[in-house]
């Protein structure tokens, strides 16, 4: 059986502010949302420590300010201080997607936010650009009856979710093909940023070209105003920059050990990104964790400019 689109509501969970975030969205300042799975599940310690203060650093440097989200003891939110990011950091908290946040939230629990529950909490508070590193999607079995049916619920929430996603793609270890096919599906736009290629996270190309191209923060700000009426968020995707670019034949080997080794130790659900992601990391001695940083902060950059654009 295919994959089967659902409309369902967003779940308002009213979200703590920090004080900054309260007083950029009182004064209609430019705000960009940073998801902290990335750093929680995607990246080692200390290097993800780091990361958080670069990601934040970037989007201060563009002249937006930043909103990393969590939920901490039962609250969501948006906008943490130096304190909440450690906790962030410290490798204990899960992962928690849409559908995990009302048992975190009713039973007192804390987590790190992936893109989908994410982009949720940040259109609660009224923040409608988020920077990350790569979408979820369909994974490579996803689609299929016999298959196992892990489709990454970042897919249904930008389709149901007026936030626009400034990502490298989606990790080449998804099924990309069927992933741009679902996003098509939901009436999710998808805008290669200077790019003619969808990219491929690690990768400049992931082989799939890109529906539209844009060039300028001005012309994603025209397009994002035109479209975003309709309800559903958007997927504005840039490629790492070509001088972290992981090697073409090191990225193909390492991916083909990270699924079998994801196969053979029966990791599924939402253990497979983080444990596939890990692999890389291990593997390619930094070079991936390097590429990592460098394209989500490009990303950061890139969504404090859109942010702008739409704040004048
Ligand atoms: N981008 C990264 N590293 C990550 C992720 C994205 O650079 O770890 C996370 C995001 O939080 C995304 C999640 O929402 O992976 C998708 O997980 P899943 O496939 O289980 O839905
Ligand atoms: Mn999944």
């Amino acid at each position: 059986m295919p994959y089967v689109p659902r409309s369902v509501p967003s779940p308002v969970t009213s979200p703590a502010l920090a004080p900054e975030v309260a007083a950029a969205l009182a004064e209609g300042r430019a705000l960009v949302a940073l998801e902290s799975t990335l750093l929680a599940h995607g990246l080692p310690a200390p290097l993800n420590r780091s990361a958080a203060d670069a990601l934040e650093a970037a989007v201060r440097a563009h002249g937006a300010v930043p909103a990393t989200i969590a939920v901490l003891d039962g609250q969501p939110r948006v906008g943490l201080d130096a304190t909440q990011l450690d906790r962030v950091c410290a490798g204990h908290l899960d992962k928690l997607s849409v559908r995990d946040l009302g048992a975190a939230v009713g039973l007192g629990r804390s987590g790190a936010t992936t893109v989908a529950a994410t982009v949720t909490l940040a259109a609660a508070a009224g923040i409608e650009v988020l920077a990350t590193g790569g979408l979820g999607g369909v994974h490579r079995d996803g689609g299929t009856n016999r298959g196992s049916w892990d489709i990454s619920a970042d897919l249904p929430a930008l389709a149901r979710t007026p936030v626009l996603v400034v990502c490298s793609g989606v990790k080449s270890v998804l099924d990309v093909a069927a992933t741009l096919e679902v996003l098509e599906t939901e009436s999710v736009p998808v805008l290669g940023y200077r790019t003619d290629a969808f990219p491929g996270f690690y990768r400049r190309d992931s082989g799939h070209p890109v529906p539209c191209r844009v060039d300028t923060p001005e012309q994603v700000a025209a397009v994002w105003r035109a479209h975003r009426a309709l309800g559903s968020g958007l997927v504005l995707a840039q490629p790492v920059p070509a001088a972290s670019e992981l090697d073409g034949a090191l990225h193909d080997r390492l991916l083909a050990e990270g699924l079998a080794l994801v196969a053979e130790r029966g990791v599924t659900g939402k253990d497979v990104t983080p444990a596939l992601l890990r692999h890389f990391h291990t593997g390619s001695g930094g070079a991936s964790q390097a590429a990592n940083l460098a394209l989500v902060s490009a990303n950061a950059e890139l969504a404090a400019k859109v942010a702008r654009q739409l704040a004048l």
